[in-house]
């Protein structure tokens, strides 16, 4: 029989109920405790989820011994304190991206998880997709040919409006960047994923569309419209919106729109994929097909149909074709890919299965995104990936 693992959650906002819900699935994973800033909050949170214990603190949390993964959610501004916590008290971490807002922050954890000989992984969830694995083996197998360009979006509207708020828009809260940070660091990771080739430079140009807007007193959750309460003016620095070029280690050549104030598009993040035999197109919103595009014969549409996949993505499929599987379980399945090897007593240095995203990724994420500010701010110019954005 396998060991039960024990789960505590700090930070149970919008996407905490997601990660309770994936462990739950798995089906010897206990949710044990909650932890919020504050007992009352952590005991309603608790209640609503059906989760034992409640915790006012995540020092208490981490100190409990029948956790034995520590699940971060927080505001990216508590992920340092709240990770090096679960860390020096040699509990598994998985924590939601960014891992940091900073690369020194983030080299930091990556450090402290290797030092910690924990298990640590950071929730770039959209790797948990069927059909995103299914792309990326078959560019790994050469099915389209070495990859030449990689070109995409992740688009938003829900901050299109002055009166749309959240942490994320306060640099002390949510770091320099918004929409690269939030939103760009997935599209970013996941076609560094699917295609096996590494961003090593690129070229940025950002802005901030809504230069003022409207806070209210009360935090509110992403996608959540306010109401009519009462709000303050405040002046808005990080980007609502990117234009990136960018270059690949593997000699690949791309660019990616990312916004989060273009009307109409809700979590609009695609890819697509081009080599010397082919194209594959994914797009999250439609994320049961896959689009094949060939030059010397026809262009078809893959559907996620777990008889139609390559074994190694099959796996990632739990329906049968023409029933639709969505984001909690591509979520589901990366918790699957991160607790299968906790479960398994497996070493950082074994080899992972490919939804699960390490903190080394979320260092990686960091850098780039780090590039892409230190780009913009030289006017634009091609800036190289690292723990120091360089301009070429
Ligand atoms: C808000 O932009 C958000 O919830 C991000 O924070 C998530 O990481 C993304 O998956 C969906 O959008």
């Amino acid at each position: 029989m396998t060991r039960r693992i024990g789960m505590g959650l700090v930070g149970p906002g919008f996407v905490g109920a997601h990660h309770i819900d994936a462990v739950r699935r798995l089906g010897y994973v206990d949710v044990v405790a909650i932890a919020a800033s504050s007992d009352a909050s952590a005991r309603k949170k608790a209640e609503a989820l059906g989760v034992p214990k409640a915790y006012g603190s995540y020092q208490a949390l981490v100190a409990d011994p029948d956790v034995h993964v520590v699940h971060n959610t927080t505001p990216n501004y508590l992920h340092v304190p709240v990770v090096r916590a679960a860390l020096a008290a040699r509990k598994h971490v998985i924590s939601d991206k960014p891992l940091a807002v900073t690369p020194a922050d983030a080299r930091l954890l990556l450090d402290a998880a290797n030092e910690a000989r924990v298990v640590h992984a950071v929730t770039f969830n959209y790797r948990g997709n069927p059909l995103v694995q299914q792309a990326r083996e078959m560019i790994a197998a050469g099915d389209i040919g070495h990859v030449h360009f990689v070109h995409g979006a992740y688009l938003q509207d829900w901050l299109l409006q002055p009166t749309d708020f959240s942490w994320r828009l306060e640099p002390e809260k949510g770091g320099a960047s918004s929409a690269v940070g939030d939103i760009g660091s997935h599209w970013c990771d996941l076609v560094q994923h699917v295609v096996g080739q590494r961003i090593v430079e690129v070229l940025a140009d950002l802005t901030t569309v809504i230069g003022t807007r409207l806070k209210p007193a009360a935090s509110t959750e992403a996608f959540s419209r306010g109401g009519d309460e009462e709000r303050q003016p405040v002046a808005i620095e990080s980007e609502d919106l990117a234009t990136i070029l960018l270059r690949f280690d593997g000699g690949a050549k791309g660019s990616v729109s990312v916004g989060q104030v273009c009307a109409g598009h809700k979590n609009g993040l695609w890819f697509e994929a081009s080599g010397r035999t082919g194209s594959l197109r994914w797009d999250q919103e439609r994320q049961n097909d896959l689009w094949i595009g060939r030059r010397d014969g026809p262009n078809a549409v893959l559907p996620k149909d777990p008889s139609l996949l390559v074994p190694a993505a099959r796996r990632y499929a739990h329906l049968p074709g023409g029933h639709q599987e969505a984001w909690a379980d591509a979520f589901c399945n990366v918790m699957r890919d991160v607790y299968g090897f906790i479960a398994e007593g497996r070493q950082m240095s074994d080899h992972r299965p490919p939804a699960f995203a390490s903190f080394e990724d979320g260092y990686h994420s960091a850098c780039v995104v780090d590039a892409v500010l230190e780009s913009h701010r030289r006017g634009a110019v091609w800036t190289r990936v690292g723990e120091e954005a360089t301009v070429r």
